[in-house]
């Protein structure tokens, strides 16, 4: 028989999602009556809205059509959803060319570390979505765990903590580093402001580096003055790739779209326009997006789209503020719990002092019967950490909620 692949063979354990689906069903089957509510997970639950609904319902009538009918299509995406994402979600900050669609953001992360192969350094912020040091490890970016138990050999931990306000030390990306960040931040909550961006950008240039961007959950940032984009930044055309999504603004999660910029600046150190590899590589491994999807994408970008996307993320922002409050209730205060993110940010995230993250995953499932995802499982620095997510029912989060007051700490 073939060889298992050395590189897979070196991850520890399996994705954390279905770990946490599995321990959960775990919990179902011995306790079969138990009405288990999942805070775990970041999946949308709230139905599509009506007018994108309708760009997807007119996008499949028209296939039925001999004249409306289309196959295999651009595999960068459609003109009119490229140009609509560059004009109304960047302000002609990048150009239609330099967007590219995708079918999700977690594929294209995917995709980008084949642009750099196994020789490139890896910086992630700790803690961080598991994806960018899986997709490292599968790739070979990344070695096997370190005999510490904390992380992989060959990727440079950046801890984001309390204490420097999840901003990481930047001193820590070694040159030549591919720098996956995240804001507004999966798991912390924690939304980078343009100062911090900038000295990003600024260590990004000087090493040499270049910086992948995951800005989806971008259409939560309710404060004006917090950046939506790293095209924001001066500099950041010439340093970095955006992954991005319209899994949670509209709901997408199943329905499958994404986008990926890459500036025409953006080049290797040969010289080699970092874009032109991106169009070879899409172009060849991945076929486009469902030409349906993008028809629901680009409904979206209008103003009816605009506005209902406005109220499907205010209704999950209106269930993170109801998990603050829970989480601040005299149980939680008396054990210490401190609590973050939740603002800007689907996500809510919480320590535990003195405890283990799966300790209180476990507490929290056998008393509370509600799944949450223990920080440990987004790098070392997450460690005591719980993060609550917003995506769910408003009462179901209610109900939760009230479960949680009564936990005992
Ligand atoms: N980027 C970040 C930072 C994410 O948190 C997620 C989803 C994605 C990308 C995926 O975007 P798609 O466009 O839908 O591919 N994170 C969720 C779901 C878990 C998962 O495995 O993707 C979460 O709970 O963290």
């Amino acid at each position: 028989m073939l060889n298992r692949n050395p590189r897979l063979a070196n991850l520890t354990s399996g994705y954390l999602f279905p770990e946490i689906a599995k321990r959960r069903a775990a919990y179902a089957k011995a306790h079969p009556d138990a009405s288990i509510i999942s805070l775990g997970i970041g999946n949308t639950t709230e139905p599509l809205t009506p007018h994108v609904v309708r760009g997807l319902s007119d996008s499949v009538a028209k296939l039925g059509t001999k004249e409306g009918y289309s196959g295999y299509g651009d595999e960068t995406g459609l003109a009119p959803l490229r140009a609509k994402i560059a004009s109304v979600l960047y302000g002609d900050l990048v150009t239609a060319e330099e967007v590219f669609v995708s079918d999700g953001a977690k594929c294209d992360i995917g995709r980008i570390q084949y642009l750099f192969g196994p020789d490139a350094a890896v910086a992630v912020q700790d803690p961080a979505y598991p994806v960018y040091v899986d997709g490292s490890v599968m790739i070979g970016a990344a070695g096997p765990a370190l005999a510490s138990g904390s992380g992989y050999e060959g990727i440079s931990y950046m801890p984001c903590t309390a204490e420097n306000g999840f901003f990481p030390d930047l001193s820590a990306i070694p040159p030549k580093s591919i720098i996956y960040f995240c804001s507004p931040n999966n798991p912390t909550g924690a939304v980078a402001t343009k100062a911090e961006l900038k000295a990003l950008v600024d260590r990004a240039r000087a090493t040499g580096s270049v910086i992948v961007f995951d800005s989806a959950y971008s259409a939560f940032i309710r404060d004006p003055e917090l950046p939506r984009s790293i095209y924001e930044i001066d500099g950041a055309r010439e340093c970095a790739i955006e992954v991005s999504s319209f899994s949670k603004p509209i709901g997408f999660t199943g329905v499958r779209c994404g986008w990926t910029v890459v500036p025409r600046e953006l080049a290797f150190a040969d010289g080699t326009p970092v874009m032109n590899d991106w169009a070879r590589l899409v172009t060849t491994i991945f076929n486009g997006a469902s030409n349906i999807a993008q028809a629901g994408a680009l409904a979206s970008l209008d103003a009816e789209g605009l506005a209902e996307t406005r109220e499907l993320t205010d209704y999950y922002l209106r269930n993170a503020a109801v998990i603050r409050e829970a989480l601040s209730a005299p149980n939680f205060r008396a054990a210490g719990v401190e609590i973050y993110g939740g603002d800007n940010a689907p996500y809510v995230w919480a320590r535990f002092p003195g405890r283990k993250s799966w300790e209180m995953f476990d507490r929290i499932l056998d008393e509370c019967r509600v799944v949450t995802t223990p920080g440990a499982g987004f790098g070392p620095a997450g460690e005591s950490f719980l993060r609550f997510s917003s995506f769910g029912h408003h009462e179901q989060v209610l109900e939760a909620c009230s479960r949680l007051a009564k936990l005992t700490l």
